[in-house]
């Protein structure tokens, strides 16, 4: 049995990806959950023409329509009636290639992502205050993308370093790779300073690429329960797009020379790996990082492997970012297995071998081939 069971958890960004399926599973476990969402990430996939593989219901009725910046107040009526012992937040805008789209987007993008924790911050702090009670466990998602590809080993959050004859223990020094992965590091920095300076318990998970159709909950299948499956430039990530186009026998769509190398992890374990982290919450003025992937690939290899299974063939396309083609990648990723958490779904043949079966039966796949062998239009560098 869990000792969440019995405790209030708020799932903010409960209609995304991970929020849907999280706040399922959390709900199952006996947690009282509040999900909330502002629904911005349905207008702004309107705005850029992406939608999900296979539709999604509207989930109005199960989700709070709750949006961070514009109406923090309301959350801290919430926290009032309704004190949380954690708060998991995923109520960020997501995608890199959204944020290098254009200057609003960036600004979307950092206004959304900064200015929402921030909010969240201080009604967290106002709740502790009023309920006379330490501050609820901040689970915060943040990126493996805000190490970027440093030349050397990445480390788990912190660094001890010793500078002219000085020694400290210093968050790692980011080299974020896009302005979306710019404002997970905005927010780390936020974070880390309210554990110092009010006590604050923070658990950021930097996570990986994350790939998989959903969860025993989220069934993709699914109609009412699936979650958002995005297979398009800009909402859907490197494996869930080669396992598309596998499916359709239209070439896999590498950027650069594919040597880009990454950690991954399935949409199972990110569960896992958040409710791990609920488990054993941080600390009071602890702020603890943990890097959550379960493996590490370049794309070139995630490639190769659609490949042998499909027989597509491989396309290296001109890369539309600016990212490093050889690189180190030497992640330490120890605290969550620490805590007892163990990979359930490695990226084995037989696992992309099951997601092409299930992508191939659906007949929506046929419509979106324009899409999955169109030329990267997303550009990082400016024009
Ligand atoms: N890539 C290709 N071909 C494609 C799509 C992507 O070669 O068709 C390459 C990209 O150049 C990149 C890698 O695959 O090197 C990963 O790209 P991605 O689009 O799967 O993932 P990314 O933009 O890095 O962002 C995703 C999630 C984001 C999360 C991040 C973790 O969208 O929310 O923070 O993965 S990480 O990559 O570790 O920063």
């Amino acid at each position: 049995m869990s000792n969440l069971e019995g405790k209030t958890i708020y799932v903010l960004g409960a209609d995304g990806y991970l929020g849907w399926p999280l706040s399922l599973r959390l709900h199952e476990m006996g947690v009282t959950v509040i999900r909330m969402d502002s629904f911005i990430k349905r207008s702004w996939e309107k705005l850029v023409g992406a939608s999900p593989l296979l539709p999604l219901p509207e989930r109005r009725l199960f989700i709070r329509a709750l949006d961070l910046v514009e109406d923090a107040g309301n959350l801290y009526n919430w926290f009032d009636h309704c004190p949380p012992d954690a708060v998991v937040h995923l109520a960020e805008q997501p995608s890199a290639p959204f944020s290098m789209l254009d200057r609003r987007k960036a600004i979307e993008t950092q206004r959304n992502n900064v200015l929402g924790t921030l909010n969240l911050a201080y009604a967290v702090a106002h709740a502790a205050s009023k309920h006379g009670t330490p501050p609820a466990h901040i689970v915060k998602l943040g990126s493996m993308g805000e190490y970027g590809t440093p030349n050397i080993p990445i480390e788990e959050g912190w660094l001890d370093i010793e500078h002219k004859g000085f020694k400290d223990r210093m968050l790692y020094p980011k080299k974020p790779g896009s302005l979306y992965h710019c404002s997970k590091v905005h927010d780390s920095h936020n974070l880390e300073f309210l554990c110092r300076a009010w006590g604050f318990r923070v658990t950021d998970l930097n996570q990986g690429v994350v790939w998989g159709l959903g969860t025993k909950e989220a069934v993709f299948e699914d109609d009412g329960m699936r979650t958002s499956f995005h297979i398009d430039e800009i909402f859907g990530t490197v494996l869930n797009r080669f396992v598309c186009q596998g499916a359709l026998g239209s070439p896999l769509s590498v950027y650069g020379n594919g040597g880009q190398t990454r950690g991954f992890i399935h949409i199972e374990d990110s569960l896992r790996c958040m409710i791990t982290a609920l488990e054993n919450p941080a600390a009071e003025g602890e702020f603890r990082v943990a890097n959550q992937l379960t493996e590490i690939a370049s794309v070139k290899d995630l490639a190769s492997r659609v490949s042998n299974i499909t027989g597509t063939p491989i396309n290296y396309v001109h890369n539309p970012r600016v990212e490093a083609a050889v690189h180190p990648y030497r992640v330490t990723h120890e605290v969550l297995p620490a805590l007892g958490f163990k990979a359930s779904q490695l990226l084995t043949d037989d696992a992309i071998a099951d997601m092409l079966d299930r992508v191939s039966a659906r007949a929506e796949l046929q419509t979106r081939r324009d899409e999955l062998e169109a030329t990267p239009k997303v550009l990082w560098r400016q024009k």
